[in-house]
Formats: C-alpha cells, structure tokens, sequence
C-alpha cells in the first residue's frame, strides 16, 4: 500500500531595510496562517535570536553597550558571529520544517550580507560575505519589504542601535537589490497599509506553501 509522505513546511524568510515593517508582518502572517486551519501550521523565528550565547554577544554589540561606542568587535568578527547565530540554529528547523510546520523568519543571512557589506570595509566584499553564510538552509521564498529609506525613518525616529542611520539604511537597501534571487524573492511595496500588505503576503505565502510539497531542502548560495 502507499503512504502518503507528510509533506514538509514551507521557510518563508521577510527581509527588509530597519522600520519596513518586518516584525509587524511576521507576527501577523503567522497569525493568518495558523487561523486559515485553526491549528499551529506556521511558527516564528528571527534573527539575531539574541536569547543564545552568541546572540548575547551580538546585543551588546548592537545596543552599544559592550564597553565601548568605538569597534570592541570588528566588522568580520561581528560577521561571523551573526552567521553562527544563525547556523546554530538549523538542527531545530530543519526539524521543524521536517515535521511539516511552515517557520516564518524575521531577517536570515541577507541581512547578514546587506549590513556588513554597507560598511564598505576593506576585505568585506559580498563573495566573502556570502561565502560564511553558505550551505543554510536555503528560503522556499524571501518577501522583501521594500520601502523608500525617508519613509521608513517617518515612521519615528531611528532607534539608538548601531546602524540606524539614514545614509547607512541607503547603503543596506542597496546591498538588498544588489544579491535579490529572482528565482525566489519577492518585492514587495511595504509603503501599503499593514493590512494591505499582510494580505499580499498571506496570498502569497499560502501559493508558496501549496508549492512545497516534499522538494527536498536546498543548501543556500552552493
Ligand atoms: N543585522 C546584521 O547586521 N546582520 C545580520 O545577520 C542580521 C541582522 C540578522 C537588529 O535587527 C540589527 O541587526 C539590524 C540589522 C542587523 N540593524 N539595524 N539597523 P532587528 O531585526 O532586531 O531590528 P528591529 O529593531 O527588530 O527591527 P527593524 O528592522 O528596525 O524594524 P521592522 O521589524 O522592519 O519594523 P516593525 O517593527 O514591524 O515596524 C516599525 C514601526 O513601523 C512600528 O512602529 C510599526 O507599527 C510601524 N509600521 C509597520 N508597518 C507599517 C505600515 N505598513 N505602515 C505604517 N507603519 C507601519
Ligand atoms: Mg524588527
């Protein structure tokens, strides 16, 4: 007799410069998600996940609080921590993706690309960049949010972290169009209302999740 193979959940990954709204949409597509059947088909995850080890370090590092307001990590350490940040973090999802529930991603590694790359330090070329992040877990889709840098800083002023500056969020935009897959990234106009956009997304996530069905995971950037 055959029997049918679960098939696996979907790695909906929201990418976007600081205040597109990523946080927002993510909490509201996993919502969406889970009410269309009534039962937990979608969870979340975010990076940094500065509840870890590595993730502590980070914090210190972006709320500036790590002893200097100087460069106490430098630009390739800090680099490195976030893509292990996020590599250890790939046992439980490929579980969790593996047991059939779709993980919704606020930012993964094209973020990690994008900021370190706006740096435009020597030696922190995107081949580089990317080369640390290679081999993941690659996104079935990536929603990116895109905004028009002066609109996302009206929607209040940027925060005290490290990074959030206009100038630089131009650079990060930027960094963004410049390593976008056609094959699966999605830009979106994050200028819409939450709702409006939420909807997009959900549409767009549900087509993505239909789609899925057992294709075997993909490494990411091999
Ligand atoms: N970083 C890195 O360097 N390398 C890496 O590998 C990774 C990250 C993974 C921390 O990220 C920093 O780490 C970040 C990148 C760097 N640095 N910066 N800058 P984070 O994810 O912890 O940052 P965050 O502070 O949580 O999120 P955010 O990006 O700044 O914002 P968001 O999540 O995109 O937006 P939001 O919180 O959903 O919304 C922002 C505000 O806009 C809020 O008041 C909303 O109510 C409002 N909003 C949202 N949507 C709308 C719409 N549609 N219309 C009007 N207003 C809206
Ligand atoms: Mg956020």
């Amino acid at each position: 007799t055959l029997v049918a193979t679960p098939r696996r959940g979907t790695l909906i990954v929201i990418e976007g410069v600081d205040r597109s709204g990523k946080s927002t949409q993510a909490a509201s597509l996993v919502a969406r998600l889970n009410a269309l059947s009534g039962a937990v088909t979608a969870v979340s995850m975010r990076f940094p996940d500065r509840t870890t080890q590595t993730g502590k370090l980070i914090d210190a590092y972006l709320t500036q609080k790590d002893g200097t307001d100087g460069d106490s990590i430098d630009d390739r350490t800090i680099h490195l921590l976030f893509a292990a940040n996020r590599a250890e973090a790939m046992v439980q999802l490929r579980k969790t993706l593996m047991t059939g529930t779709s993980v919704v991603v606020d930012r993964y590694a094209f973020s990690g690309v994008a900021y370190t790359h706006a740096k435009g330090a020597a030696g922190l070329d995107i081949e580089w960049c990317m080369a640390v992040d290679a081999g993941i877990i690659r996104p079935d889709v990536v929603f990116f949010l895109d905004i028009p840098t002066d609109v996302a800083a009206s929607r209040g002023e940027f925060g005290q972290e490290r990074y959030e500056r206009q100038d630089f969020q131009e650079k990060v935009r930027t960094a963004f169009l410049d390593i976008a897959d056609k094959a699966y990234w999605k830009i979106l106009d994050a200028r819409q209302s939450k709702d409006a956009l939420g909807e997009e997304m959900l549409h767009l996530a549900v087509t993505e999740i239909l789609k899925t069905e057992n294709k075997p995971l993909q490494p990411l950037w091999q």
